[in-house]
């Protein structure tokens, strides 16, 4: 937890952002190597010979999740999560990444808008770190906010492998005007750990507001389900874990989060699971929503509890204002106790961390969304259908977006959407499975126009929840040239077949 807390008033004493993420290096990251006096200069190309600016290595570590307990995964520098990422943006960086491990490894910067050759997608065309190998990637952060790092390799039913290792960490990309008045930063990362299949097993979903089921996208996708139990098929694998962790220890099992009465704490949240669905409570606060994937969004209200899809990304400011020893956990009670927590602790309070339920709460996107606005009418509209074929591959659920499920080969697949540079695309999702699905566009943001039937506008992220049976409409600017790749974020569904390209034509 020390590594991921920050004092913002030290930082803004030290001589600057650069001297900052040099100070609060987590271990295992190299020293930044400019001055910091030479910030304001143009980013100049690093030689060949230039040492990076981080080195990051992939490599099999054990992780004490809590005491003695231990288990062994594939993380960043041998720590989880993989060390905080302080980037200025527009500001070019130099990372080195070398490669313990057996496999060819991907190194995805979620959320920003970078090439093609270092977005960290093979099926964009990147190139693998090879296995005992290494790679520099040198690219300009953007934009800013709240970013991550994760591996991009798809794990199928390999449960050591993507994002069921631990091979995730946070980017924040520094910027201009930071969103809010706040005394301090937290990040938080969300994990599982010690994956196993199991068969069906409910994802929550009452949460997501509207709840507006299209009835024909429920009829297809009941009748596609009876077909298949009814010809014998059982429920396709799912995946649990034994374990639940923030920034990787159990509840109970960290340093505190220390607070002081009337503080106000930004934290940034990152759901770095591999599959689950998160939410977070702090009994007796709330938390002021002030950027959704890291970009500021235009309505930052109050809510009592938080909903993350896998890979979202929340910034929000609490204020410290009801003194005692809490427990900040996930509203899942079976999770939190197995883990799924940290522990908020007031100055001179003491005793063991209380939990209290919140009140019944509905996630709705556009609390966050500029009231009274319509987006404009976008040049194109792009349509797709998103479905299930129940247990279908080895026994696993296959996904399909209009018919299609994205192969699984070393091959180069070709797109199926084209894009014109500088065109304005509306992409209609509509899910015809019971699955909710995080949707995530690489390389672009995209601003969430349509929510069940309901428009909205002003809100920026790069992950939507898609909810079972439910359309959703999101706005993108083609505006960085190249293969984008298009996916459901759930390891499980984007590894059988839910995922696509687009190129620029
Ligand atoms: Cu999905």
């Amino acid at each position: 937890m020390k590594d991921f807390a920050e004092s913002r008033r030290g930082f803004l004493k030290t001589t600057g952002a650069m001297a900052g993420a040099f100070l609060l290096a987590p271990r295992g990251i190299l020293a930044r190597t400019e001055d910091p006096i030479q910030h304001n200069e143009p980013a100049v190309p690093p030689s060949e010979s230039a040492a990076a600016d981080y080195t990051l290595r992939i490599e099999t570590s054990p992780v004490e999740i809590a005491p003695k307990r231990i288990i062994s995964v594939t993380t960043y520098n041998g720590q989880f999560p993989g060390p905080l990422l302080r980037f200025k943006e527009g500001r070019q960086v130099t990372v080195d990444v070398f490669n313990d491990t057996d496999s060819p490894e991907q190194l995805h910067w979620h959320g920003q808008k970078i090439p093609t050759d270092v977005d960290g997608a093979a099926e964009e065309g990147t190139p693998f770190i090879p296995a005992h190998g290494e790679r520099r990637i040198v690219f300009t952060p953007r934009p800013a906010g709240l970013r991550f790092y994760h591996t991009h390799n798809r794990a199928g039913a390999n449960l050591a492998a993507g994002q069921y290792s631990g091979q995730v960490g946070p980017v924040y990309i520094e910027p201009k005007q930071e969103p809010g008045r706040y005394d301090r930063e937290v990040f938080l990362v969300l994990k599982e750990f010690e994956p196993t299949f199991s068969r069906g097993g409910d994802m929550a979903m009452d949460f997501l507001s509207p709840a507006t089921h299209v009835k024909s996208l429920e009829d297809t996708g009941e009748s596609a389900m009876k077909a298949s139990i009814a010809k014998g098929m059982p429920h396709g694998y799912e995946v649990g874990y034994g374990s639940f962790t923030i920034n990787g220890r159990m509840l109970g099992h960290a340093e505190p989060i220390r607070v002081k009465q009337g503080e106000r704490v930004l934290f940034h949240i990152l759901n770095g699971s591999a599959t689950e669905i998160r939410s977070l409570a702090l009994p007796g606060h709330s938390f002021q929503v002030v950027a959704l994937d890291g970009n500021p969004v235009p309505n930052p209200v109050q809510v009592p509890v938080l909903w993350l899809g896998t890979a979202e990304r929340i910034s929000a400011i609490v204020e410290m204002n009801y003194p005692g020893v809490w427990i900040m956990g996930d509203l899942a009670d079976d999770d939190r106790r197995h883990g799924m927590g940290s522990v908020v602790e007031y100055a001179r309070r003491a005793g063991k961390a209380k939990w209290i339920e919140p009140p019944p709460f509905h996630w709705d996107y556009r609390r966050f969304a500029k009231a009274g606005v319509t987006a404009p009418s976008p040049d194109e509209t792009i349509e797709m259908i998103f479905a299930k074929d129940n247990a279908a591959e080895e026994g696993f659920n296959r996904w399909t977006i209009n018919g299609v499920a994205f192969p699984m080969s070393d091959e180069m697949i070709p797109a199926s959407f084209h894009v014109k540079k500088g065109k304005h695309y509306r992409i209609r999702m509509r899910n015809a499975s019971d699955d909710l699905h995080p949707i995530h566009l690489h390389r672009h943001s995209f601003e969430l126009t349509s929510l069940a039937g309901n428009s909205t506008a002003g809100v920026l992220k790069d992950v939507v929840m898609l909810g079972g049976y439910q359309e959703v409409e999101v706005d993108f600017i083609a505006d960085n040239p190249g293969l984008t790749l298009f996916h459901c974020h759930q390891q499980l569904h984007m590894d059988y077949g839910f995922m696509t390209l687009f190129d620029y034509v």
